[in-house]
C-alpha cells in the first residue's frame, strides 16, 4: 500500500516541490490549505496547477486545533511535513503576537494531535537559520547556540524546542531541518531574490523603470529549494530520529546576486537599482553561513546547483512567465 504523506504549506515553494517528489516517489500526498486558497485558487494554489488531481487537499487552518485532528485522523498519515508558518522575517518586526501565536501553536497542535491519533507518524518541522540569529561563530552547525533575533526566529526556536520534547518525552520520530535560504522560480514575491529576478525582467521589457531594495551588502548562504525538500526527505527515511543543518557553506551579497541576475539579461544594475530605508531590517544579520556537514555525511545529501544556476533559471522561468509562455 502506497505511504500515506500529510504536507502543511503545500501550496508555497517548498510544499510543492516536495509534493512533486513524493507523488514521484508513489506516495499517496494530502495537503492542508486554508478555505481561502481553495476559493482563490488561480493565484494561491498556482504552485499546484500541474499536479492537478493528484493530490488531496483538505481545507483546515493552523490554528483551528479541531480542524487540524479532523484532517490527521482522516488521513491517518505515515509522514508529515509541517512547513506552513508566517515565514516573511520582515513582517515579524511588526506583527509580533500573531507570528509568536500563529507559529509555535499550529506545531504544538499538530505534534499533539499525531500523539494522540497516529503516534507512528514521522515527523518533520521546518526549522530555520533564523533561529542562530545574531551568531557568534560562522560558519553553523547542529551545535551553535540559538540567538534570534527577530521574532520569526524566536517562534522557530519554540517550535523546535516541542519537536525535541515530543522526542524524547513521548518518543515520536520527530525531527527537525535548520535550512538555510533556499530559493526557486517558485520564491514569493516578497522575498528578496524573486524581487530583484522578477524586477529585472520587468525592466528589461520595458514595463517598469527602476526597483528599490533594501540593504545590498546584506549576505545570505542561498540554496536550491528542490535539494531543500529532498533533504527533508531524507531525515524522515533514517532509523532515529535527529536535526540537521541543510546550508551550501557558500555566502554572497544581495548586490553580488543584483549583479548577476542583471547581467544575465544584458544590463547593468547600477542604472536601475535604488535603495529605500522602507526595506531595511531593524537588525540585520551579518553572519549566517551554515555548515551542512552532518547531513552529507549521515544521509548523502548534496546539493545540485550552483547561486548562478539558480539564477539563471529564475530569470528564464520569469521571462516565460512575462511573456506569456508560462501559466
Ligand atoms: O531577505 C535583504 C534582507 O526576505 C534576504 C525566509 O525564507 O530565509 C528567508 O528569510 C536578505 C535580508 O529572506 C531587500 O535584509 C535587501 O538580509 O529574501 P529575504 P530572509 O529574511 O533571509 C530564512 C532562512 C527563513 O527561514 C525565512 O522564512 O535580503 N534585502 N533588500 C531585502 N529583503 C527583502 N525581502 N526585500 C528587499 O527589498
Amino acid at each position: 500500500m502506497a505511504k500515506k504523506v500529510l504536507i502543511t504549506g503545500i501550496a508555497g515553494q517548498d510544499g510543492s516541490y516536495l509534493a512533486d517528489l513524493l507523488l514521484a516517489k508513489g506516495y499517496e500526498v494530502h495537503g492542508i490549505v486554508r478555505r481561502i486558497a481553495i476559493e482563490d485558487s488561480t493565484h494561491k494554489l498556482k504552485n499546484l496547477v500541474h499536479l492537478h488531481d493528484r493530490l488531496k487537499l483538505h481545507v483546515a487552518s493552523l490554528d483551528n486545533v479541531l480542524s487540524l485532528i479532523k484532517t490527521v485522523r482522516e488521513v491517518m498519515p505515515d509522514e508529515c511535513y509541517h512547513l506552513a508558518a508566517s515565514s516573511f522575517v520582515s513582517y515579524s518586526f511588526e506583527d509580533e503576537m500573531s507570528i509568536l501565536n500563529n507559529n509555535i501553536n499550529a506545531t504544538h497542535y499538530l505534534l499533539a494531535a499525531l500523539k494522540e491519533f497516529v503516534p507512528h507518524c514521522r515527523f518533520y518541522y521546518a526549522g530555520t537559520s533564523e533561529m542562530f540569529g545574531n551568531v557568534e561563530q560562522s560558519p553553523q552547525d547542529e551545535r551553535t547556540p540559538f540567538n534570534p533575533r527577530a521574532i520569526y526566529g524566536v517562534s522557530k526556536v519554540a517550535g523546535y524546542h516541542l519537536v525535541k520534547n515530543y522526542r524524547s518525552q513521548y518518543g515520536m520520530f520527530a525531527c527537525s531541518g535548520i535550512l538555510y535560504n533556499h530559493e526557486s522560480p517558485r520564491r514569493g514575491y516578497e522575498f528578496v531574490t524573486r524581487k530583484i529576478i522578477s524586477s529585472a525582467v520587468k525592466i528589461k521589457l520595458g514595463l517598469l523603470d527602476s526597483v528599490s531594495l533594501g540593504n545590498l551588502d546584506a549576505r545570505r548562504d542561498w540554496g536550491y529549494a528542490p535539494d531543500y525538500v529532498q533533504a527533508m526527505w531524507l531525515m524522515l527515511q533514517t532509523d532515529a530520529p535527529d536535526d540537521f543543518v541543510v546550508a551550501t557553506g557558500e555566502t554572497h551579497t544581495v548586490r553580488e546576486f543584483v549583479e548577476t541576475a542583471f547581467n544575465c539579461l544584458g544590463l547593468d544594475y547600477r542604472q536601475f537599482v535604488k535603495t529605500d530605508p522602507q526595506f531595511f531590517r531593524p537588525t540585520e544579520l551579518v553572519d549566517l553561513c551554515g555548515n551542512a556537514r552532518k547531513i552529507t555525511d549521515e544521509l548523502g545529501w548534496q546539493r545540485t546547483r550552483t547561486l548562478q544556476q539558480i539564477i539563471v533559471e529564475m530569470v528564464e522561468s520569469e521571462l516565460a512567465l512575462c511573456e506569456g509562455r508560462k501559466g
